[in-house]
């Protein structure tokens, strides 16, 4: 097949999941074209099947807000022409899911194809910025107007269907992770460096944005570190960083808290895990958290949207209600006290992350593809 994949380019999930899609389609012999503003940060490999179309935005003295919808859907229609797709895969809805119809109706007018428009909705583009009253109408249109709509969790398409009048079936379609990636032997060296005397690690990753609530990963880690000797890396960056390094000081935890920015190896940095930490206000699914699991990393996090859908309570991690930050610290000290206890958990959270493992699910999007590909694709 050939497949059009529409996502930010950035650290965030929505984006690291398309690109991990269109990888290991594209490892199974599909030719994948990528449509973004910037090339995507986990498409680090060459790949004679993989495509990367930039869209150029440009400016102009009258644009105070250059119309990259606009430059999108044009960019759009040039890839599906010329490179023949058979479908478009849009993720996150704004505004690739409008854009992405007002593609497929100018190829329509142009060719007469009807080109089929998959869009994947991942969490703050229905919990945040869809609902909001500004994009509302036309989140909502263009999500009924796709060919096929999918949510990563559950939880996600209960509450897409609750906020938004949706006339069409939302399928589920989890996450996923390439557990043979994530599954590696911690760096002795790196471990040594970041906890020199055997002390045990934290971490928590994320875009550093208000819903994660990362002031509480501190909190929790200041309880923590009265108990029990720990260090903690902060993988990621954004809004709420500096305020996040501010409050590391004031709780004198500094000396014990690394913020190390956005990395992409995040699989060294999560093999030296012993606990994740997500204190967000919601997840719809919570790949982070997967990825950790992967690792052989216990998930300690709020019980906020989907996030119980990966996470086993009292198994897999533990969750707590959303800044309840006294359970969340109890239940790190509970773990890191017993070394047993910890093995057992982390065996748990990598044997349940197999469930997600990306040779599960890449069959399912192929499935959903071939419902509506073209009889010679
Ligand atoms: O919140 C983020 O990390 C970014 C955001 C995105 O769309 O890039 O993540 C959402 O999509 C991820 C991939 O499907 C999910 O794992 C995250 O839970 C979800 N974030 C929220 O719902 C807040």
């Amino acid at each position: 097949m050939r497949i059009g994949i529409v996502c930010y380019p950035t650290f965030g999930g929505s984006g690291v999941l398309a690109t991990e899609l269109g990888k290991a389609l594209a490892d199974k012999g599909h030719e994948v074209h990528f449509i973004t503003y910037q090339q995507p940060v986990r498409l680090n490999v060459f790949n004679t099947n993989i495509f990367y179309h930039e869209v150029r935005v440009p400016t102009y003295p009258l644009f105070d807000y250059p119309p990259y919808e606009v430059a999108l859907a044009s960019t759009m229609v040039d890839v599906i022409i010329n490179h023949d797709l058979d479908l478009l895969h849009v993720h996150y809805a704004i505004p690739h899911a409008s854009a992405a119809y007002m593609a497929k109706q100018i190829v329509k007018q142009k060719n007469g194809r009807n080109v089929p428009v998959i869009t994947t909705l991942h969490g703050t583009d229905i919990t945040l910025v869809g609902k909001d009253k500004t994009y509302e109408p036309v989140v909502t249109f263009s999500i009924n107007q796709s060919d096929a709509i999918t949510a990563v969790s559950n939880n996600l398409r209960e509450e897409t269907y609750s906020s938004f009048p949706i006339e069409k079936e939302i399928e589920v379609i989890y996450n996923f992770v390439d557990v043979t990636r994530f599954d590696k032997k911690p760096l002795d060296a790196f471990r040594k460096v970041i906890a020199p005397n055997g002390e045990k690690i934290l971490i928590h990753a994320s875009n550093f944005r208000k819903v994660k609530r990362v002031p509480d990963v501190l909190h929790v880690f200041a309880n923590l570190l009265k108990e029990v000797p720990a260090k903690l890396l902060m993988v990621g960056d954004g809004p709420e960083r500096p305020a996040c390094e501010e409050l590391a000081r004031a709780l004198g935890v500094d000396d014990h808290v690394r913020f190390l920015g956005k990395q992409e190896q995040m699989e060294d940095i999560l093999a030296v895990s012993d606990i994740f930490l997500l204190p967000s206000e919601y997840e719809s699914f919570g790949l982070a958290a997967l990825e950790a699991m992967a690792a052989h990393s216990v998930v300690i996090s709020t019980n906020a949207g989907g996030l119980n859908e990966i996470n086993i309570q009292d198994k897999t991690g533990f969750m707590a209600n959303v800044g309840d930050i006294n359970a969340m610290s109890h239940f790190a000290i509970h773990l890191l006290k017993d070394n047993d206890r910890l093995n057992s958990f982390k065996e748990a959270a990598y044997q349940h992350a197999l469930q997600f493992d990306i040779k599960h699910i890449i069959p399912v999007y192929e499935k959903l593809y071939g419902r509506f590909c073209r009889m010679d694709c």
